[in-house]
C-alpha cells in the first residue's frame, strides 16, 4: 500500500505512473544522496533508478544520450573543450568521444555509487569512462562551476536528474549564470528539460532565466525516450553572445565528422534529419511558452 501511494504521489508528476515488469532486482543500496536501484526488466533491458525515478534502461538509452550530446557538439565547429554535469553512468561520455575534435572532457557528478554501479551493471555505457580525454571530478556540480576559469568550455552538457533531490539548484538562475560563465563567448549549453506534455511551467521557466543570462539564441528541442515520463524528453539549447550559434541547421554534421558514426558503436537514434526534426514544437508549446 504504501509503495502504491509513492507510485502516484511523485511531485514531478502526480496522479500518473508508468510501469515495467521487473524480472529480477539486481541491486539497491542508499548513497549519501539517494536511493539507487538496478533491476533487469522483461522489456527494455537493465534499468537504473534513482529515488524511484528512471534514469536509463538499455534499450532506449540510446536515444537521450545521443541527442544531448550531439544537438551539442554538431551545432558549432570543433569543439575541443567539453564539461558534463552529472551523467555518472558515462553513456554521455560514450557520444562525446566520437568527436574526433574533442581534447578535454571534464565530467562532474555527485555521486560515486552511480559510477560505481555503472561500472558493475552498465559496460556499454560506463565505456565513456575509458576515454583517455576523460576528466573526472567528484562533487556538486553547483560547486565546481564556480571554481571554473572564465570562457574555459566550449560546449557544457547538463545531464541531470529531476529537480527534487541533489539537482534542484541546477535549475536555477545563479547555477545558469555560472555555466553562462563558464562558456567562450559562442559556446553553448545543453540542458535536459523534462516533458513538454508535463512541466510546461517548469520548461517556461527555464527560458526566461536563460533568456536574460545568455545572450546568443535560446532553443528548445525534444526527442522520443519511451521509459521517461510521459515518453518524451526535452533539451534547451542557448549559446552565449559571440560568435552566431544556429541550433536548427548543424554547422557541424555527424555524417562528416570522422570516424564517429562507428565509434565503439554505432550510432542508434541521431543523424543530422533527427536534429534539424526536433526543433519542431507542437502548437499548445509554442502558445503556453510565450518565449519560444
Ligand atoms: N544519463 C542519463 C541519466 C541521468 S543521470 C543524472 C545524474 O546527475 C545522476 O547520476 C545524479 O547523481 C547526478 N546529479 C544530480 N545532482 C547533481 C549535482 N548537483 N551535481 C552533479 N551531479 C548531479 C539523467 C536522467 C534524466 C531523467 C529525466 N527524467
Amino acid at each position: 500500500k504504501a509503495s502504491k501511494k509513492m507510485y502516484f504521489n511523485n511531485p514531478m508528476w502526480p496522479g500518473e505512473a508508468h510501469s515495467l515488469k521487473v524480472e529480477k532486482i539486481l541491486y539497491k543500496l542508499k548513497s549519501e544522496f539517494q536511493e539507487v536501484l538496478v533491476f533487469e526488466s522483461l522489456a527494455y533491458g537493465k534499468v537504473l533508478v534513482l529515488d524511484g525515478i528512471v534514469q536509463l534502461t538499455e534499450k532506449d538509452e540510446c536515444a537521450y544520450q545521443e541527442m544531448i550530446a550531439h544537438l551539442t557538439l554538431c551545432s558549432i565547429p570543433y569543439p575541443k573543450n567539453v564539461l558534463v554535469v552529472g551523467g555518472g553512468d558515462g553513456g554521455v561520455l560514450r557520444e562525446i568521444a566520437r568527436h574526433s575534435s574533442v581534447e578535454v572532457i571534464d565530467i562532474c557528478e555527485i555521486d560515486k555509487m552511480v559510477i560505481d554501479v555503472s561500472k558493475k551493471f552498465f559496460p556499454e555505457l560506463s565505456v565513456g569512462f575509458e576515454d583517455p580525454r576523460v576528466r573526472l571530478h567528484i562533487g556538486d556540480a553547483v560547486e565546481f562551476l564556480q571554481n571554473v576559469t572564465e570562457g574555459k568550455y566550449d560546449a557544457i552538457i547538463v545531464d541531470s536528474s529531476d529537480p527534487v533531490g541533489p539537482a534542484q539548484e541546477l535549475v536555477e538562475k545563479p547555477f545558469f549564470e555560472t555555466i553562462a560563465k563558464a562558456l567562450r563567448p559562442g559556446g553553448v549549453l545543453c540542458n535536459m528539460a523534462e516533458s513538454m506534455w508535463l512541466h510546461t511551467h517548469l520548461i517556461e521557466d527555464m527560458i526566461s532565466i536563460c533568456h536574460e543570462t545568455f545572450k546568443g539564441s535560446v532553443h528548445y528541442a525534444w526527442a522520443s525516450v519511451p521509459t521517461y515520463p510521459s515518453g518524451v524528453i526535452g533539451f534547451l539549447l542557448c549559446s552565449t553572445e559571440g560568435p552566431p550559434v544556429d541550433f536548427l541547421n548543424p554547422i557541424n554534421p555527424i555524417e562528416k565528422v570522422e570516424g564517429a558514426l562507428m565509434h565503439k558503436r554505432e550510432l542508434r537514434f541521431y543523424n543530422s534529419e533527427i536534429h534539424r526534426a526536433a526543433f519542431a514544437l507542437p502548437e499548445f508549446l509554442k502558445r503556453e511558452v510565450s518565449a519560444l
